[in-house]
C-alpha cells in the first residue's frame, strides 16, 4: 500500500478501494448477507410495503455472530487495515445490514457511529461492500475530514421532520448539523465524498465520520449493502452522554455487558472481540 492511501484515510476519513474483494469472496459475502436478511435479529428495523419489503436494517445480530467471523476472518481485511492503520493488531467488531428496494425509499440520514457507540481513536474502520454497481447519485456520502471534527449528539432516526433529532439530548453533545438542508440552500456548504462503485469495491471509512446514504430511485430500484466493522491497536472505548432524551442506553444497545468491564480511555482490545491479526 502506498502512503498516499495511509494519509488520505487518515486525513479524509474515507477511501475507495477498487476491486478489493474478488468473484468468489464476494459471492460467499453475498450468501451470508441473504442469510442475515433471512433471520434478522432483535435490532432490525424493517419496511414493508404490502409484502414488498422496502428496508432492512439489522446490528451485530447475534445469530450470525459466528458464520460472520467465519466469514470475515477468511477476508483479507486483516492485512488491508494493519497495513492501512499501520496497526499490529486488527480486531472484527460486528456488521450491518442495509437493504433499500423497491425503487423509492429515503436517505440513511446524517450520522457518525461514534455517537451510538463508546468509540475513540484514529484505528476504526468501516468496510461498505454493496452487491451493485452503484451509480454515484445513490452512493454513500460523507463529509471529507468530519472524523476529526467534534463528535456530534446522534439523530434518533425517528422524525422524518427533523433529521438532527437529538439522540441524547440535554446538551452534552452539539446537535448534529442538518448537512441535507444545508447542502440544498448551498451545494459547497460542505465538501462531501461519494463514489460509484462496482461489485468488488469498498468504501473504507472512519465511522467518526459524517456519512449518510443516498436513497435508491427507479434507475437504481435496489440496493444491498453489508457493513463489517474493524479497530486496531489504537482503538479506545469513548463512553457515551449519562443522559439521553430518547432512552438510549449508556452503554449503546451493542455488546453492552462485553463493554461493561471498560473504563473510559481504556484500548478497545480489553474487551474480547474477533482478533484476525
Ligand atoms: O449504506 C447506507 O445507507 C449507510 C451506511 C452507514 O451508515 C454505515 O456504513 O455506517
Amino acid at each position: 500500500m502506498n502512503d498516499s492511501l495511509r494519509k488520505a484515510f487518515l486525513e479524509d476519513g474515507a477511501i475507495l478501494i477498487k476491486g478489493l474483494l474478488n468473484n468468489e469472496q464476494l459471492a460467499r459475502c453475498r450468501a451470508a448477507y441473504d442469510w442475515a436478511v433471512e433471520n434478522h435479529g432483535p435490532h432490525a428495523t424493517r419496511m414493508f410495503n404490502g409484502t414488498d419489503q422496502q428496508s432492512h436494517v439489522d446490528n451485530a445480530n447475534p445469530l450470525a455472530k459466528e458464520r460472520l467471523e467465519e466469514l470475515v476472518s477468511s477476508l483479507p481485511f486483516g492485512d488491508f487495515f494493519a497495513d492501512l492503520w499501520v496497526s499490529k493488531k486488527v480486531w472484527y467488531f460486528a456488521e450491518e445490514v442495509f437493504l433499500k428496494a423497491g425503487g423509492h425509499g429515503s436517505r440513511t440520514l446524517w450520522h457518525q457511529d461514534t455517537s451510538y457507540l463508546p468509540w475513540a481513536g484514529n484505528h476504526w474502520g468501516n468496510a461498505w461492500i454493496s452487491f451493485e454497481s452503484v451509480p454515484k447519485k445513490n452512493a454513500l456520502e460523507i463529509v471529507r475530514g468530519s472524523h476529526r471534527g467534534p463528535r456530534y449528539d446522534g439523530t434518533t432516526f425517528r422524525d422524518p421532520m427533523d433529521p438532527t433529532q437529538p439522540l441524547h439530548g440535554g446538551g452534552a453533545l452539539p446537535r448534529l448539523p442538518d448537512v441535507e438542508a444545508e447542502r440544498c440552500l448551498n451545494p459547497d456548504a460542505y465538501e462531501i465524498l461519494s463514489w460509484a462503485t462496482e461489485p468488488g469495491d469498498v468504501v473504507i471509512l472512519h465511522p467518526g465520520s459524517l456519512h449518510g446514504g443516498a436513497p435508491v430511485d427507479t434507475d437504481f430500484p435496489d440496493r444491498h449493502t453489508f457493513v463489517f466493522r474493524f479497530f486496531g491497536d489504537d482503538a479506545t472505548f469513548h463512553p457515551l452522554p449519562d443522559h439521553s432524551d430518547s432512552g438510549y442506553p449508556k452503554q449503546g444497545v451493542l455488546f453492552s455487558e462485553q463493554l461493561s468491564t471498560l473504563n473510559a480511555g481504556d484500548p478497545f482490545r480489553h474487551a474480547t472481540f474477533r482478533q484476525l491479526i
